[in-house]
């Protein structure tokens, strides 16, 4: 039997979770669990510069690992400030635990200082989510927070822990064990045998892959299903390191900004083995016009995904690394010449916008020499813009956990932070975080906290001086009225990335590869700045709303 407080004992409960590193900001609601954090011996505290970052932080260590992460924050503004990370790990399916102070129990309700309903605020952006009413709670509350988060889909759940819950004395007898995911659904014999039937019976299959491939670690055996039946692999922009970007079966990304020959090549199937996906509308366009001839398999862990959007010929709730390896010893070795055949001629006939060689001419080519020049094992995370959709048609991904992008939300500012996440959490590998200017400026801060902690990030920074991809939508679909997308005053990004201690190399001083790799192999955190002009589109695009056939750009190699 020992007496400890509530913030010791949650202490003790992430420590046998396993937790090690922690990111977040103290303030009076949680300053009590802070104290006690700050005896622990095996949990060291990452003080990021606002709860946001501290979210994106913790995500950047979940998506590396794919295990939970923790952050904290204080209550009233630090909770506020934290809903946006945690509405991009729930849309994304991120295992996060966010651990909030609140006011003390007899204050709620009573619009105390720095109080607002952390509990009924996270609801609809939380997998889980809990306010806590006494300290003994706390011994089956932290260890079902990691369960939740872990299991099935994976995804955030937040903790409200009152300030008085985190200074009562209880007496522990023994802490609970460490919760651990629980087992997936056992996967339905007979529908494996009609999978494998369908799969060995069509003529066009592809196999589109999602997030959900890489959370369950089912690359390897993606690529055996593919390759033994001969289906092209085509992927969200959550899927896209599933398979190496020069495998001959990679047809490219799907949707809004895949490569015309992709979209025409999904017309043209006769089945769609869904893995991991949500039909998501940036990857189907339209949903009632997305490949009408085709039946669909779909592969998921959540039952809810099932029959979304879209009904399926068969639902399939299972893990997917369990799914496909009861299914690849059924899949019949196939060479599926035809169909291979005809996606070859439309690919020569509609050449992909994602450049085969590298340079300097244009942000496509400069990312795909950026991934030249680095290793296989190099993380990638970027924010969102132009730049985001240029990395994801031109970076040689090879695999795994390699790429880090917010997906569901679109949630600029969310690359930096992120980087640094995964750079903590792989501190033996470098991070490459692409960004616009635009989205730096909206977790800036946070380059304090990556000189702080020395992380290897390298930030490519394409500054367009502009909202590029606001821009582009405006130029194209508003008649060019490009209304409060311009900014009309240069900063000095070089000037402010060095302020903060950040080692820097100016592309528009001294342009040459020799320079890239001295950039790319300085240890700690290094700016690459390179300038681009506004004119520089993100193509082929489907306009927002329509079907995924009408597509704009792509139609010949410019
Ligand atoms: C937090 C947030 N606010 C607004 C948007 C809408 N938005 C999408 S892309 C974009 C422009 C991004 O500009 P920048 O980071 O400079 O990248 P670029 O497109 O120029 O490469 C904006 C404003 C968003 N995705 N996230």
């Amino acid at each position: 039997m020992r007496e400890m407080t509530g913030a010791e004992c949650t202490v003790r409960l992430l420590e046998r979770q396993g937790i090690t590193i922690i990111s977040g900001i103290p303030g009076g609601a949680n300053l009590p669990l802070y104290d006690a954090l700050s005896r622990s011996k095996q949990i060291k505290h990452i003080l990021a510069r606002h709860e946001q970052g501290a979210g994106f932080i913790a995500q950047g260590m979940a998506r590396t690992t794919g295990k939970p992460a923790v952050c904290l924050a204080t209550s009233g503004p630090g909770a506020t400030n934290i809903v946006t990370a945690i509405a991009d790990a729930k849309l994304d399916s991120v295992p996060l635990v966010c651990i909030t102070g609140q006011v003390p129990t007899p204050l709620i309700g009573t619009d105390a200082f720095q109080e607002v309903d952390t509990y009924g605020m996270s609801i609809p952006i939380t997998k889980h989510n809990f306010l806590v009413r006494s300290a003994q709670e706390l011994l089956t509350v932290i260890p079902e927070a990691f369960r939740l988060a872990a299991s099935g889909r994976p995804g955030p759940v937040l903790v409200d822990i009152p300030r008085d819950v985190q200074l009562e004395h209880i007496a522990v007898d023994d802490l609970p064990a460490p919760a651990v995911a629980d087992a997936p659904p056992v996967v339905s014999d007979t529908d494996i045998a009609t999978a494998a039937e369908m799969i060995n019976r069509a003529a066009r299959p592809v196999l589109w892959v999602g997030g959900g491939v890489v959370a369950a670690q089912a690359d390897a055996i993606c690529k055996n299903l593919a390759e033994t039946a001969s289906m092209p692999v085509t992927m969200t922009l959550m899927g896209l390191s599933v398979i190496p970007r020069d495998h001959e079966l990679n047809i490219g990304m799907l949707g809004m900004h895949a490569e015309r020959y992709t979209n025409m090549a999904m017309e043209g199937c006769d089945l769609i083995v869904a893995a991991g996906v949500r039909f998501d509308d940036r990857a189907t366009g339209k949903v009632n016009e997305f490949c009408p001839n085709a039946k669909v398999i779909h592969i998921d862990i959540d039952h809810c995904e099932l029959d979304k959007l879209r009904s399926v010929s068969l639902g399939i709730l299972g893990d997917i690394h369990d799914v496909f390896s009861k299914l690849l010893p059924k899949i019949e070795t196939k060479p599926r010449k035809e169909w291979i055949g005809y996606i070859s001629a439309l690919k020569s006939a509609f050449p992909p916008h994602s450049p085969s060689e590298s340079g300097f001419e244009s942000p496509q080519k400069f990312i795909r020499l950026v991934g030249e020049l680095s290793d296989n094992s190099t993380i990638v995370t970027t924010d969102v813009g132009k730049h985001q959709m240029w990395t994801a048609q031109s970076y040689p991904f090879t695999g795994g956990r390699q790429w880090l992008t917010s997906g569901g939300l679109g949630t600029m500012g969310f690359g930096l932070p992120v980087a640094i996440g995964a750079a903590l959490a792989a501190p033996d590998k470098k991070v490459i975080c692409f960004s616009g200017d635009g989205s730096i400026l909206m977790n800036m801060q946070e380059l304090a906290t990556a000189v702080e902690h020395n992380v290897d990030v390298t930030v490519v920074l394409f500054n367009n001086q502009c909202l590029g991809l606001v821009h582009q939508q405006q130029e194209l679909f508003f008649e060019g009225n490009c209304f409060s997308s311009e900014y009309p005053i240069a900063l000095d990004y070089v000037a402010i990335l060095r302020g903060f201690g950040w080692h820097v190399c100016d592309l528009a001083e001294n342009c040459s590869e020799e320079i890239v790799k001295q950039a790319l192999a300085t240890e700690g955190p290094c700016l690459i700045h390179m300038p681009v002009s506004r004119e520089e589109k993100v193509l082929p695009m489907v306009p927002p709303g329509a079907a995924n056939r009408v597509m704009i750009g792509g139609d010949t190699n410019g």
